[in-house]
């Protein structure tokens, strides 16, 4: 009985590492570091929150694919960031993280918004 609990909790523990790593899909390692594919759909920018590791290149590819918001362009203040989001068009914005924690950006109203957690 002791063994089928320990087998149990460790299959919940694998269920829970898979399914974190399946909200993690729109973020691969590159040789180049990490890239971060972004949408811009009704629903702002998806995912809204995706982590990347700490002291590596990070490269958002981010594309627009409504004109049902106001995010045409992206914000990231804290590292001088301001980039126009074409209509269908995959924009490469490139910063590297310089400290662990989040790192907002936002539309150029700063309404809707989104975050990189660097772990
Ligand atoms: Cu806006």
């Amino acid at each position: 009985m002791k063994r089928m609990i320990v087998v149990t909790i460790a299959l919940l523990a694998l269920g829970a590492a898979l399914a974190g790593c399946a909200k993690q899909q729109s973020v691969t390692e590159t040789p180049g570091g990490t890239r971060v594919a972004i949408s811009v759909t009704e629903d702002g920018f998806v995912p809204a929150a995706v982590h990347v590791p700490a002291g590596k290149p990070v490269t958002l590819a981010v594309t627009r694919k409504t004109t049902k918001t106001c995010a045409t362009e992206l914000v990231m203040a804290d590292y001088d960031i301001h980039r126009e989001l074409p209509l269908g068009e995959t924009v490469e914005i490139q910063f590297t993280p310089r400290q662990a924690g989040e790192v907002r950006y936002a539309c150029g109203m700063d309404m809707i918004a989104g975050k990189i957690v660097v772990d």
